[in-house]
């Protein structure tokens, strides 16, 4: 039975990744960091299959002890501090974690090897962020980065990490540049969440306005649960590589706005939104948009979620959620 390792077991991804690899049949391991962290029953509950390791992207020696108690066959690297404009404040714990854990978990799995002399395979969570300013459209494996936030930073830190171990010591280990992707299982403090919450709290009643930022930002958004499929196939792969896993389409964030309030029957969004410099940025990234081409033809990957419905997804859900604790 293949043995999968997940990092960042508690986030969007690493609740999808669970999931999916569950159904596939694997045995699923997440790294828990901290001491009697608040989020392990919640993940129990809802996922009781997975079964938890204590360690930190930031403490070697605890990845080389997860890795020697679970013997993974593959290791997703999901744990991050994830979120762009944290990134600005803890520039340094991002630097830690985001970058230097790769390079952590990277050398762990050197030392301990695979379960049977089997190398362990490993997937990288690279970003679009590295991408930053961007150097054309759309982008793709190729195109050169120029982050714009320390978060940007550390990922391409662990991105070069993961191509130069894959070269330097032959480990199969394969970086998934994901575009964002979203869904109802997104942190609260990422726009796309932001908005499907606050439309659901404003129809209920519970809330009258929205604060937001920089409106005219553009991102290519697909929908979580497809994403974590191509992590999958990347490591499914006889040789490792790099690969851009995108929607090819770009929207404002004004668009996500008028579906979102369109869809709750709340008509114009202008009505409700307001802007507050707070949400704002030291240095924005204005554009995303991918060229998946790659991985369309050599992983057989695609997206099946569209923008409209991935839309109305967030805000069907947490409308329900909102409901359900408001009786
Ligand atoms: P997320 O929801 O923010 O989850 C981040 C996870 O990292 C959490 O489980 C968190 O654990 C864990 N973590 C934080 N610090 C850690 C540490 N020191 N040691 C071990 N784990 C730690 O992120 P996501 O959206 O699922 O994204 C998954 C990965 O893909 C991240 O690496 C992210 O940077 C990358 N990515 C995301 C997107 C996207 O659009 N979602 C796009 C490209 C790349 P706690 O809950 O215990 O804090
Ligand atoms: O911001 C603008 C903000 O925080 C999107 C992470 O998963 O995807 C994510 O990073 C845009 C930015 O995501 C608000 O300035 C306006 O232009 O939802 P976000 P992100 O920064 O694109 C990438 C691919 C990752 O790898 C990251 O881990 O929306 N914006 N007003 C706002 N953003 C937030 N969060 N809140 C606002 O009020």
């Amino acid at each position: 039975m293949p043995r999968a390792l997940i990092t960042g077991i508690t986030g969007q991804d690493g609740q999808h990744l669970s999931e999916f690899l569950h159904e596939k049949g694997y045995e699923v391991f997440g790294l828990m960091k901290g001491q009697n962290n608040p989020k392990a029953e919640s993940l129990l509950a809802e996922f009781p299959f997975i079964r938890l390791v204590s360690g930190d992207l930031t403490d070697f020696s605890s990845l080389v002890a997860a890795l020697r108690v679970v013997e993974p066959t593959e290791v997703y690297n999901l744990g991050a501090i994830s979120f762009v404009a944290m990134s600005f404040n803890q520039a340094e714990l991002t630097s830690n974690v985001t970058g230097v854990g790769v390079l952590r978990m990277l050398e762990a799995i050197r030392l301990v090897g695979g379960p049977n002399n089997n190398p362990i395979r490993f997937y990288q969570a690279s970003s679009s962020e590295m991408y930053g300013q961007v150097r054309e459209i759309p982008q793709s494996e190729l195109t050169a980065f120029h982050p714009r936030s320390p978060y940007g930073v550390a990922k391409v830190f662990g991105h070069h990490m993961t191509v130069n171990y894959r070269e330097s010591y032959g480990l199969h280990a394969s970086s998934g540049i994901l575009f964002n992707h979203e869904g109802p299982r997104r942190g609260y403090e990422f726009v796309t969440r932001k908005i499907s919450h606050s439309v659901a709290r404003i129809k209920l009643g519970l809330q009258d306005t929205l604060l937001l930022g920089n409106l005219a930002a553009k991102r290519d958004w697909g929908y979580a649960g497809d994403y974590v499929k191509a992590m999958w196939l990347m490591l499914q792969q006889d040789q490792p590589d790099d690969y851009v896993i995108a929607t090819g389409e770009t929207h404002e964030i004004t668009e996500f706005l008028q579906l979102a309030f369109e869809c709750a029957g709340l008509g114009d969004w202008k009505k409700y939104v307001g802007i507050d410099k707070q949400y704002f940025r030291p240095a924005e990234v204005d554009l995303l948009v991918g060229d998946a081409s790659k991985a369309e033809q050599k992983l057989g990957w695609k997206r099946e979620v569209d923008f409209p419905s991935l839309v109305e997804m967030m805000v069907r859900h947490d409308l329900d959620m909102e409901a359900r604790r408001a009786k």
